[in-house]
């Protein structure tokens, strides 16, 4: 198995974390984004998109998007499940997973905050404010059914870590990197840090990775 990564990916954060809670241990390729590495011909000959993660698994094709690769995961290595097995709760795992995966992460990765920039010229303080709007208006929705909805436990769904946890866990760092404040969010916080607790999520931290900074904004 080689995962395609680097430190400060959300994305892969994601997919790292699967890969822990499974104790799968791949090969990893860095990806530097910020040199452009992912723009290279070498690279979109693996991953079309340009983006990471990429998982090579044996001789298939490539797997892509964080969220198929953890559930490709979950498929090939059953144990222990990263989904709950009622279709009612599976559906607010995804739910939750895909306001973090589909609708807010989606507008602060790097080609988007470079159009920001480049096209449409905006400043760093805009960029800022677009990256911060965005998160937070995720983390709105995701503390509104968190407290609400009667499906959370220790973690948001019940007392085992799903894919839901794990996106809530990539949430936090992008909070953390962007500088957005987790006070109105209790229960958001509180999975995250029921999560942190785990190995598998603290060890796959985007700080915790060759190359990243000692701190970082
Ligand atoms: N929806 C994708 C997001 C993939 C993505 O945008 N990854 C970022 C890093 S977190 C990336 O590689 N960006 C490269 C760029 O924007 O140029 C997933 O969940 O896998």
């Amino acid at each position: 198995m080689k995962l395609f990564s680097f430190w400060r990916s959300l994305a892969t954060y994601r997919v790292r974390i699967a890969l822990n809670l499974k104790g799968l241990k791949p090969e990893v390729v860095s990806i530097d984004l910020i040199k452009g590495d992912q723009r290279t011909p070498a690279f979109k000959a693996v991953n079309p998109q340009m983006v990471i993660p990429a998982l090579v698994d044996g001789e298939g094709p490539v797997l892509f998007q964080s969220l198929a690769i953890m559930e490709y995961l979950d498929e090939v290595h059953p144990h222990p499940p990263l989904l709950p097995t009622d279709p009612r709760a599976r559906a607010f795992v995804r739910g939750i997973a895909q306001i973090v995966a589909c609708d807010s992460h989606p507008l602060l990765v790097p080609r988007i905050r470079a159009y920001l920039e480049n096209e449409l010229k905006l400043d760093e303080p805009a960029r800022l404010k677009w990256i911060r709007h965005w998160i937070a208006e995720a983390l709105d929705a995701i503390e509104t059914h968190l407290a609400h909805d009667g499906m959370t436990g220790r973690f948001c769904c019940g007392e085992q870590p799903t894919i839901g946890d794990i996106c809530l866990a990539s949430q936090a760092a992008g909070a953390g990197f962007f500088g957005v404040d987790l006070k109105p969010y209790p229960t958001f916080a509180r999975v995250v840090d029921a999560c942190m607790q785990i190995e598998a999520f603290a060890a796959a931290h985007p700080l915790k990775q060759p190359g990243a900074p000692v701190s970082h904004q």
